[in-house]
């Protein structure tokens, strides 16, 4: 059983004003949103302070094989920081996953250790372009595990 609805030319109208009202709000807002994202600062930029300021987590990947052996991996998360020579660099790494990650940056004679529930801060300015990698001297062995490397690019 279909029903017909019979509306006259004045609620044909309003309807149709009322639908370019919303096609024309939608469109509106996509713009301003489009606009907003354009003009964010790049994600490499320094902050007012000219410093570099990273944050990185200590995070963890746990699953199972087909055998039932649990496999799991900590990991720096963003495993790939990317930071510009002679700018001061700022890392704030917080413990998430793992009790200890006592770390060395490789090549930058940089070292430290991220405890769980703390954020480790570390200041330096690298002088030299490169990829260096962020190593946690727990999670090294692979013949224990996968190792816990992030890495340090500098441009
Ligand atoms: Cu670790």
């Amino acid at each position: 059983m279909s029903k017909v609805v019979f509306i006259d030319r004045k609620k044909m109208q309003l309807y149709a004003f009322l639908a370019v009202a919303v096609i024309l709000a939608g469109a509106y807002i996509g713009w301003q949103q489009s606009k907003s994202a354009s003009s964010a600062p790049a994600p490499a930029a320094a902050d007012a302070e000219g410093i570099q300021v990273r944050q990185l987590v200590t995070g963890e990947f746990t699953s199972k094989s087909d055998s039932g052996k649990v496999l799991e991996s900590y990991r720096w998360d963003p495993g790939t920081i990317i930071v510009k020579r002679d700018v001061p660099v700022e890392l704030r790494i917080s413990g998430v996953s793992g009790q200890s990650h006592p770390f060395v940056i490789e090549g930058l004679n940089i070292s430290g250790e991220v405890h769980k529930g703390k954020t480790t801060i570390v200041r330096f300015t690298p002088k030299t372009a490169g990829t260096y990698p962020i190593i946690c001297e727990t999670h090294n062995d692979p013949s224990k595990g996968i190792p816990m490397v992030g890495y340090l690019v500098v441009q």
